[in-house]
C-alpha cells in the first residue's frame, strides 16, 4: 500500500487529524491497536476549550457537540469548606468552555470516518515505523493475521503516551521533562443530575471536582493516595469524602447515586521535545501529558492537530513545507503554556503528602487573592478557556 500520511492511533488526535485530512482530500490510513468498542468505552476528558470547539466545528463534526454539549460561562473554585469563587470566564474573556465528553467526540469522529469511507484499521498489531528520516518512510504492522507495509510521505504519531512513535526518535535527539504527582484522581460516573457549574475544591482533606457529561450523567473526582485501588472506595465512602471536601451548601445540592464507572488515574506532567523527527510528527499524548486539573489533555491534542493539519495542507496544496518546519516549535509553545497552567492548578488545589498547615495557608491565601483580584481571575479564565490560536 502507499498513501500520503499514515496516522498511528485513532484516539481524539488521530481521528480528528483523519477527519481534517479527509476534508482536504489528503490520502491517509489510520492504524489503531485497540478495537473500536474498546476506544469508545474509555471514559476520559469532559471539557473543551473554545478553541477546540471552533476546530471541531470547522472539521464538520460539531453538530452533536452543539446540540448536546453544554457551554458554560463560569467555573467555581471552593476552599476551606465555606468559600466559593465563581470565575466568570465569559464575562472576563468573552469566551466559554464546552462540557462535552471525549467519549462523545470519539463517537462523532468514528461516525464521520465511516461516512468518509476512511481506511481506519482497528486491532492492528506490531505497528513499527521505519526510515522516518528518509524521504520514503514506511510503516509495518499486522492486521487480520497478515503482515502489511504502507509506504508514505509522513507518519503522524497520535498513539498516546504508551505508543511506539515517541520511541522512534533516538534518545540522543529527544529531551524529556517529567513531574509525577504523589497522588491520583478517583473518578466516578453516576446517572444523576450534575451541579449547574463545575466546582474545583481545595480542602485539607484533599482535592475534589464536580463535573458533568449531560443533564442525567455526572462526573465527580476526589484526590486519593496513589497506592489506592477502586476496591478501597465504596460508593458511600466516595460520596461522603467528596461532601467533606466541599462547602456544605454545595455538598447538599449533590444528587448521589450508584457509580456506573469508577477508575483511578495517575497524574503526571510530561513533555518530549522535539515533536518532529524527519517525517515523523507527534501529536497529542504521544508527546505530552498534563494532570487533568486544568482540563488541557484533550485540548492540547486538538491544538496539535490544528497546527499539524494546517502544515500538511499547505505542503500538499501549495508545496509549502514551512508549517511542517515550524510545527514542533509552534506546538511546543502552546504545550508548555498548558503544562504550566495545569501544574499551577494542580499545585494550588491539591493536598500534597507531607504538606503542613503553612502550605495549606499559602494555597488558601492565593485563592483569597484570586477572589480579590479581577486581573488574577482574568488570567486564570483566559488560560482555562484557551488562548486563541495565533
Ligand atoms: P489517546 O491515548 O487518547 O489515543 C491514542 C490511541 O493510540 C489509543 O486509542 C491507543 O489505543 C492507540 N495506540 C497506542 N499505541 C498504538 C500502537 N502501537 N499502534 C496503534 N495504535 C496505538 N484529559 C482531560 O482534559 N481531562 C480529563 O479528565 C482527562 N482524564 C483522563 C483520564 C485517563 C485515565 C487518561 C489516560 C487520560 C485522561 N485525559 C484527560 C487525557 C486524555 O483525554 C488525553 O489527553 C487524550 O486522550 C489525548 O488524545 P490522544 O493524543 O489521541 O491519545
Ligand atoms: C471532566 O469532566 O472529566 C473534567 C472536567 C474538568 C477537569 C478534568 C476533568 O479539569
Amino acid at each position: 500500500m502507499r498513501t500520503n500520511v499514515v496516522i498511528i492511533g485513532a484516539g481524539p488526535a488521530g481521528a480528528l487529524l483523519s477527519q481534517i485530512l479527509h476534508n482536504a482530500e489528503i490520502d491517509h490510513v489510520v492504524l489503531e491497536r485497540q478495537t473500536r468498542d474498546y476506544v469508545l468505552t474509555r471514559i476520559r476528558a469532559g471539557v473543551l476549550e473554545w478553541s477546540s470547539v471552533e476546530v471541531i466545528r470547522a472539521a464538520g463534526v460539531g453538530q452533536r457537540m452543539d446540540a448536546d454539549g453544554d457551554a458554560h460561562d463560569l467555573i467555581n473554585l471552593a476552599w476551606g469548606g465555606k468559600h466559593v469563587l465563581p470565575v466568570q470566564m465569559k464575562a472576563l474573556t468573552g469566551r466559554q468552555m464546552m462540557a462535552y465528553g471525549q467519549t462523545e467526540l470519539q463517537h462523532d469522529l468514528y461516525e464521520a470516518a465511516d461516512n468518509n469511507g476512511t481506511s481506519l484499521l482497528f486491532s492492528t498489531e506490531d505497528v513499527a515505523v521505519h526510515d522516518v528520516t528518509s524521504d520514503s518512510p514506511y510503516v509495518t504492522f499486522r492486521h487480520n493475521g497478515v503482515d502489511e507495509r504502507i509506504d508514505c510521505d509522513y507518519i503522524a504519531g497520535c498513539d498516546g503516551f504508551h505508543g511506539v512513535s515517541r520511541a522512534a526518535i533516538p534518545e540522543s535527539e529527544r529531551t524529556e521533562f517529567e513531574r509525577v504527582y504523589p497522588f491520583g484522581w478517583l473518578g466516578i460516573l453516576s446517572e444523576t443530575p450534575p451541579l449547574p457549574h463545575l466546582v474545583y475544591t481545595n480542602h485539607e482533606r484533599g482535592f475534589g471536582l464536580c463535573s458533568t457529561r449531560n443533564p442525567m450523567l455526572s462526573r465527580y473526582y476526589v484526590q486519593c493516595p496513589i497506592e489506592d485501588t477502586i476496591d478501597d472506595w465504596s460508593d458511600d465512602r466516595f460520596w461522603s469524602e467528596l461532601a467533606a471536601r466541599l462547602p456544605t451548601h454545595i455538598a447538599n445540592d449533590i444528587v448521589t447515586g450508584p457509580s456506573i464507572e469508577k477508575s483511578i488515574a495517575p497524574l503526571r506532567s510530561f513533555v518530549a521535545e522535539p515533536m518532529r523527527h524527519g517525517n515523523l510528527l507527534l501529536a497529542g499524548d504521544s508527546a505530552h501529558i498534563v494532570p487533568p486539573t486544568g482540563a488541557k489533555g484533550l485540548n492540547l491534542a486538538v491544538s496539535d492537530v490544528h497546527l499539524l493539519s494546517g502544515a500538511l495542507i499547505a505542503r500538499y496544496a501549495k508545496g509549502d513545507a514551512a508549517g511542517l518546519d515550524q510545527y514542533s516549535s509552534d506546538a511546543l509553545h502552546r504545550v508548555w503554556g498548558s503544562v504550566r497552567f495545569s501544574w499551577w492548578m494542580t499545585t494550588l488545589l491539591h493536598r500534597f503528602p507531607g504538606a503542613t498547615d503553612f502550605e495549606q495557608r499559602m494555597q488558601e491565601r492565593e485563592l483569597e487573592y484570586l477572589a480579590s483580584s479581577t486581573a488574577a481571575q482574568t488570567s486564570l479564565a483566559e488560560q482555562y478557556v484557551g488562548v486563541p490560536f495565533v
